[in-house]
């Protein structure tokens, strides 16, 4: 067995506890056919911090995929009827799981075989026997930088707030909260008012820069807790939770005040422009999506009714 060095396990270690502090840590699945050898690597990862979830059945390999959605795969290559490469192959099929970090553990040693492997969906080789210091190590870095990637492939580039699809996923995850904590909770669109004549008038690197103040502004204004997204061009969602709608409404009116006293630049010209929002409140709505879309509603009122400004 190699000697471990300290100082970088110790550093790997702060990173995952860092990781886990911001919301778990790393998710490992090892698919391995001999109990055995599962049992070792499992408390080998677990010892290092990882959450495990062990499959000695790769015939169930999607059902857990699904639910433990892991942050990568630890995959055996020959496991009585199954292969780890036909295994890695159907699931690349699944645009779910194309980025999901595979990599095989295997006694095999032959190179020609190896590239064989990797390009029908493996990501990486492992040969076995592999020291308990070399697994937890490699597998704490790989997991890392698979954590690493989710987070920026979720966030949007200009502004840093969540992509609509995630945003949309929070909130859903939200909207099951408060109904199981008989909490209330808003969800809010924001739309820029006429922001076609901002860009026309002062230049699309203006309207730019309007867009990511407002994602300034509200990552400030608004709680740590609370869920901020980029619905698309112009329209952001927010989802205040534990909050009633009269407060969400104080909240967002004054975010509107904030907004149009902003000085911008563009065309050498100043500029200010307005901010339209609607409110619904999430925890009275079957799903989230309806609660989103009542807020859209709400929106649509508000932007009929001279925009700058909140409608509920
Ligand atoms: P309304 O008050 O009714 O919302 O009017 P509007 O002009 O804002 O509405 P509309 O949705 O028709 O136009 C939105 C404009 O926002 C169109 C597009 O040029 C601009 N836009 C969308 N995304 C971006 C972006 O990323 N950067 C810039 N600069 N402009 C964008
Ligand atoms: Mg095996
Ligand atoms: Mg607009
Ligand atoms: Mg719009």
């Amino acid at each position: 067995c190699e000697p471990v060095d300290v100082p970088l396990l110790a550093d790997y270690i702060e990173r995952l506890i860092t990781e886990r502090e911001e919301g778990g840590a790393g998710r490992v699945m090892i698919v391995d056919d001999d109990p055995e050898l599962l049992e070792h690597y499992g408390l080998v990862l677990e010892g290092g911090g990882l959450d495990v979830r062990r499959v000695n059945d790769p015939a169930t390999i999607l059902g857990v995929l699904s639910e433990f959605r892991p942050d990568i795969v630890l995959m055996d290559m020959q496991m009585g009827r199954f292969s780890g490469i036909n295994l890695a192959r159907m699931l690349r099929f699944d645009p779910e799981w194309l980025g999901l970090p595979i990599i095989f553990l295997s006694s095999e040693e032959d190179r020609e075989f190896q590239v064989e492997a990797l390009s029908k969906g493996g990501d990486d080789f492992l040969t076995k026997p592999v020291s308990d210091a070399f697994l937890l190590r490699a597998v704490s870095v790989r997991c890392y930088r698979a954590r690493q990637l989710d987070k920026l492939a979720s966030r949007d580039s200009l502004t840093g707030l969540l992509k609509h699809s995630l945003a949309k996923a929070e909130i859903q995850k939200e909207h099951a909260r408060c109904l199981r904590l008989k909490q209330n909770a808003v969800v809010a669109m924001l739309d820029l008012d006429h922001f076609k004549q901002v860009n026309d008038r002062y230049g699309h690197r203006a309207g730019d820069l309007v867009i990511k103040g407002l994602a300034s502004l509200l990552r400030h204004r608004l709680r740590k807790s609370d869920i901020i997204g980029r619905y698309g061009g112009e329209e952001f969602v927010v989802a205040l939770p534990d909050c009633p709608i009269e407060n969400a409404r104080a909240v967002l009116q004054s975010i509107c005040d904030q907004v149009s006293q902003i000085a911008f630049n563009g065309a050498g010209q100043e500029f200010t422009v307005t901010l339209s929002v609607g409110l619904a409140p999430l925890d009275q709505y079957a799903t989230s999506g309806d609660a989103i879309e009542a807020a859209d509603q709400a929106l649509y009122r508000r932007k009929q009714n001279g925009r700058n400004g909140v409608a509920a």
